[in-house]
């Protein structure tokens, strides 16, 4: 359903048609009509090259963001609070297999992503550069963070490549779990002791501007959006997606008497915009080019782990598989 990614040895693989100004303007046409694309469709190659890029990164940001979060397992306060998370960190390392498969239908093996996000070739979202400093960072990640990738991913969900839109389906059932784990923690804490209040409130001082950041540059500075809408894999801009995030989850804060560390931040009730201080896309662009405050080491651990998995794989390998050649 996601995947489809190996064939057997020697099975039949005809060579797809060049590109042409006619294939492209069916292929166009197909998305205009709201159809999927399917793997051994024909698809222009920046297309598929787009997709890979964004899929790829999105796989990897399932396995580095369990990171975080899965530091914390050790150290949950309780028992009905560390198996909750237990599973909400196995569900992540869940969305990336999905994810990565979607990305194999594609044409670029497992294997060639994870070594590119190992040495440092393919990107992962920013947001999981910074360490989980308390349960409250916690809290965070698991109500915001999770809040902000379900908007990304109901909105994409509904775009035009098909694994990619069935991984993102049913990835979205999980994060809505996920949400409710992380709701739960937020609520406990921001109606708990002032010490837990406080420790609520700073977390979320420091999470607020890698969460901003966290659905890209805006819209005049994003390099792929364009195309990318023009074919339905984003669904939305950044901005726009910003905007929805904003519009849904502010109140929800407010209401418990928390603050954001912006003092712009307010609704326009004349235009339904949220007006906020443009968050520094200098720390950004550091951020996702390797020099955030866990860069080093969130690779670091992913190498060791590719390391010591590497007999497992050996062994499940089957000797006559092999990946399929893309189509176009
Ligand atoms: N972080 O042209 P733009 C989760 C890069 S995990 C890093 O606007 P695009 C979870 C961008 O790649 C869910 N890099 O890009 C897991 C591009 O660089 P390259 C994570 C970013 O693709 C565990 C450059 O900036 N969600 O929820 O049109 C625990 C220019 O940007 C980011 C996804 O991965 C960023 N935030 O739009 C808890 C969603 N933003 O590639 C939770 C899938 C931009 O040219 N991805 N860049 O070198 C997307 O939807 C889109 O790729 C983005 C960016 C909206 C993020």
């Amino acid at each position: 359903m996601y995947g489809g990614g190996y064939v057997p040895a020697g099975a039949d693989e005809p060579k797809a048609p060049a590109e042409s100004p006619e294939l492209l303007a069916q292929f166009e046409a197909r998305i205009a009509r709201g159809e999927k694309i399917e793997p051994r469709d024909w698809m222009p190659a920046a297309y598929r090259k787009q997709l890979i890029r964004m899929i790829e990164q999105h796989a990897h940001s399932e396995i580095i963001g369990a990171l975080p979060e899965g530091t914390w397992i050790t150290r949950a306060p309780g028992f009905r609070r560390k198996l909750a998370l237990m599973a909400k960190v196995q569900d992540e390392v869940g969305h990336a297999q999905l994810l990565y498969s979607a990305a194999e239908t594609l044409g670029k093996s497992r294997e060639d992503m994870l070594n590119d996000l190992i040495n440092g070739k393919s990107k992962y979202s920013n947001v999981f550069n910074y360490p989980a400093e308390t349960w409250a960072d916690v809290a965070v990640i698991g109500f915001l963070i999770d809040a902000a990738a379900i908007v990304n991913q109901v909105a994409n969900s509904k775009g035009s490549y098909g694994p990619y839109c069935r991984a993102l389906e049913r990835i979205c059932y999980e994060e809505s779990f996920h949400l409710k784990q992380g709701h739960s923690v937020f609520v406990w804490l921001a109606t708990g002791t002032t010490m837990q209040r406080e420790m609520l409130q700073s977390a979320l001082n420091r999470w607020w501007e890698p969460i901003m950041h966290f659905f890209g540059p805006s819209d005049t500075m994003s390099q792929h959006t364009e195309t990318l809408m023009r074919w339905k894999v984003k669904m939305a801009s950044n901005d726009v997606m910003r905007q929805q995030f904003l519009n849904m989850y502010v109140p929800k804060i407010w209401e418990l008497g928390l603050s954001l560390p912006d003092p712009e931040l307010r609704k326009d009730e004349t235009t339904g915009q949220w007006l906020f201080t443009e968050p520094n896309w200098d720390t950004f662009f550091q951020v996702i080019n390797g020099n955030g405050p866990c860069n080093r080491e969130r690779l670091a651990v992913r190498k060791v782990a590719e390391e010591r998995g590497a007999w497992v794989r050996a062994a499940l390998r089957r000797a006559d598989a092999r990946y399929a050649t893309p189509l176009a």
